[in-house]
């Protein structure tokens, strides 16, 4: 098969992009996309070029391989094929099925009509690969929708509905099944010897555009995207649509695509693109293991976790019974569900019509009879080990045979919880992140006796709820949660030794947490976290810094209660005095003298105990391969993906560097925060953790 399949439909040359899986622009393509339109020029039969995708979707971008690769593309680059079209004289028609993303969306802006479907998505999101549009993107969008639009759009990345394209003026029709509307609209056009309308050429929307425009956007993205570069890229780029001549504004643009395909950030975006992926496969599932359908959930417990729980079940369109003990504690869950379809219509982000058809799907039960026509039942009660092992005993019982039963639990054994029931291959850990229906790693873990068709059940379950998954295996805290006891034990270790919240918060967020490690504990409850401490036993030779029981034991609870290790006004922290007061008390108590610790040091040592369990988790296969563990933490943690991920980032870095942090840390903290094996060897001989 040809890259472009070229055939005729009367008058109508119909070139096809058959590129498989997702038909990006690979050189083949652009070779056959360029001489398909020089063909059909020349042709005098030919009056009119419909282009499209194969496979149900148009092509969703330039080949990521190639531009990671960061060589200069080989001729014809997409920005020639356009060249061509904007030169033609025949009328062209982008046909769009599925996706027309990124350089697909971009080869589309450059045909003079687009005809989508209505279940087609368009957008340019770059971004999120560290990149700004490369070839025209920034400039067409704007001419054709306006800046605010373009500026919204390509600063986030989104893929926007056929609808939304319509409104925006970014498509001109919508139709069923898109190829028919684009070969009449060719027709027509070609008839009626209708003008070509040229994107690059329109200046309506983008004459006397207010700067203040552009400076309130900056304002409104600082908090978004601060650390980056593509976002502020994109922002410039569209700025120089609107103020410099045309061919200077598309060369800006162009500058700045380089500026940043060359840049640290677009290659670490690029490895998370990649690591998601990958992370699913799962080593040893062949293809002959099949998933088994999910038609119908129940969850147990309408707690905040159990309510998200469902909540992600129901906007999938998966019906969901919720089950509580109490009618009581039951409307409370139900009511919590209500109120966040509530505001979320009231932001906007959810039509009237979804929310209700969603909360349609939640059903509440106080008792167990919900449960036989589950498919799988999630666990999310309180997190004790007897309390989940007398729930999955009832769960036995009362599911169907078939019924995956999974916990929800953050920590805990899941052999312990499956040996509660009469079968162990049916249970596996689904591990959500708060608040569920929102965040988008999914931790699924898999214990001794877990079946290949429970894995791949879990697996496929993410995908259907629109959730990235990891696979991990059955230890203290799994992947997530095991590795950031390092992290948040340091911070209050460097608490002792002379920093304060506010300088740890802060160099965390400098490096692009959205939250530091303080201002999280205090989100989360310090009571909370102190339960979870006290949960967990620590080897002998460790200890827990007493900061944490001391505020709980001074009421401190965090934002709930006002104060934690801040003072709050509303959701705004404020530094306290009676807080430095308290760790100054621990320091003298514990005969530490304070001194001033860099920033830096805040850094490493936050870290790099980050990468050095991310090393032994891989080594011990909990993990399967380390760019797992940074999905991880970058979907379920706030680690920030432009920087790759911990382990990502660990290599960057240096992991010689890493093994130094620990074994200076590790004759005073104990066996654990030795350099782990694997990470010694590696830093040893220079490898990273794939070589
Ligand atoms: C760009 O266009 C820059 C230009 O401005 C520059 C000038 C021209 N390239 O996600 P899936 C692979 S930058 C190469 O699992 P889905 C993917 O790795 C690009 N490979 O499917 C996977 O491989 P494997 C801007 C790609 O149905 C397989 O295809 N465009 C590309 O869940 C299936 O992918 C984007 O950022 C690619 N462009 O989602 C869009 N895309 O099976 C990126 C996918 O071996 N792509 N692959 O693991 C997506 O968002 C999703 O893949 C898509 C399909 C929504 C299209």
């Amino acid at each position: 098969m040809p890259a472009v399949n070229y055939r005729l439909e009367g008058e109508v040359a119909v070139l096809t992009i058959a590129n498989p899986p997702v038909n990006a622009l690979s050189l083949a393509v652009r070779e056959g996309l360029l001489q398909g339109l020089q063909r059909a020029e020349q042709e005098r039969a030919v009056r009119a070029v419909v282009v499209t995708g194969a496979d149900g979707t148009f092509a969703a971008g330039a080949d990521i391989n190639e531009v990671a690769s960061g060589l200069v593309l080989q001729s014809p680059i997409t920005r020639e094929v356009q060249a061509q079209m904007e030169a033609g004289t025949k009328p062209i028609v982008a046909a769009i099925e599925g996706v027309a993303l990124g350089g697909g969306f971009e080869l589309a802006l450059a045909c003079h009509f687009r005809v989508a479907a209505a279940s087609a998505r368009v957008g340019l999101p770059e971004v999120k690969l560290g990149l700004i549009p490369g070839a025209g993107g920034t400039q067409r969008f704007t001419r054709l929708a306006g800046p605010q639009a373009a500026l919204e759009a390509i600063t986030s990345g989104a893929h926007l509905p056929a609808a939304r394209a319509l409104e925006l003026g970014l498509v001109d029709e919508l139709a069923e099944p898109p190829l028919a509307g684009a070969l009449a609209l060719a027709r027509r056009a070609a008839a009626e010897g209708r003008p070509l309308r040229i994107a690059s050429d329109l200046s309506e929307r983008i004459r006397d555009v207010s700067p203040e425009l552009f400076a309130a956007f900056r304002r409104r993205l600082e908090p978004k995207a601060r650390g980056q570069l593509a976002p502020w890229r994109i922002v410039d780029s569209i700025e120089a649509a609107c103020t410099l001549p045309k061919e200077a504004a598309f060369a800006r643009e162009r500058e700045y695509f380089i500026e940043c395909r060359d840049s640290p950030q677009r290659q670490a975006l690029v490895h998370v693109f990649f690591a998601e992926r990958e992370a699913r496969k799962i080593p040893g599932l062949g293809a002959q293991v099949s998933a088994l359908p999910i038609r119908r959930a129940a969850v147990i417990g309408a707690g905040t976790m159990g309510a998200g729980i469902a909540m992600t079940f129901a906007n999938a369109g998966i019906p969901v019974s919720v089950l509580e003990l109490s009618g009581e504690a039951l409307e409370r869950g139900l009511s919590l569900v209500r109120s966040n379809y509530d505001g979320s219509v009231a932001r906007g982000s959810l039509t009237r019509e979804r929310a209700e058809r969603a909360l349609a799907l939640i059903q509440g039960w106080t008792g167990y009879q919900a449960l036989g026509t589950a498919d799988i039942v999630i666990e999310a009660v309180f997190e004790d080990l007897k309390v989940k092992q007398q729930v999955f005993a009832r769960l036995d019982q009362e599911a169907a045979p078939h019924a995956i039963l999974a916990t929800n639990t953050s920590t805990l054994d899941i052999d312990a919880i499956a040996a509660s029931t009469s079968r162990p291959e049916r249970v596996v850990g689904t591990h959500f992140f708060s608040p569920a229906n929102v965040m988008r790693l999914l931790e699924n873990v898999r214990g001794k006796h877990t079946s290949p068709q429970t894995i791949a059940t879990v697996m496929a379950l993410a995908r259907t709820l629109g959730k990235i998954a990891v696979l991990a295996g059955n230890c203290d805290g799994f992947i997530g949660n095991r590795m950031l006891m390092f992290y948040g034990a340091q911070a209050e270790f460097l608490l002792e030794e002379g920093a304060t919240p506010e300088q740890i918060d802060r160099v965390m967020e400098g490096f692009g947490f959205a939250m530091g490690p303080l201002a999280v504990r205090d989100l989360a409850g310090n009571d909370v976290g102190l339960a979870i401490r006290k949960g967990r036993r620590l080897p002998p030779d460790e200890r827990w810094s007493p900061i944490l029981e001391r505020l709980v034991g001074e009421g401190r609870l965090g934002q709930k209660a006002g104060k934690g290790f801040y003072r709050y006004e509303g959701r705004t922290r404020i530094p306290d005095a009676e807080v430095l007061a308290l760790i100054e008390g621990v320091s003298r108590d514990l005969g530490i003298q304070r001194r001033q610790i860099p920033d830096e040091e805040i850094l490493d040592r936050l870290l790099h105990p980050l990468v050095n369990e991310g090393a032994r988790v891989v080594e011990e296969g909990i993990a399967i391969r380390a760019s797992d563990v940074d999905v991880v933490y970058v979907n379920g943690y706030g680690f920030p993906a432009y920087k790759g991920g911990p382990m990502y980032w660990g290599r960057q870095a240096g992991l010689a560097r890493v093994v130094q942090t620990m074994r200076r840390l590790a004759p005073t903290h104990g066996a654990r925060w030795r350099p782990a094996p694997l990470l010694e060897r590696l830093a040893a001989s220079g490898k990273g953790w794939n070589d």
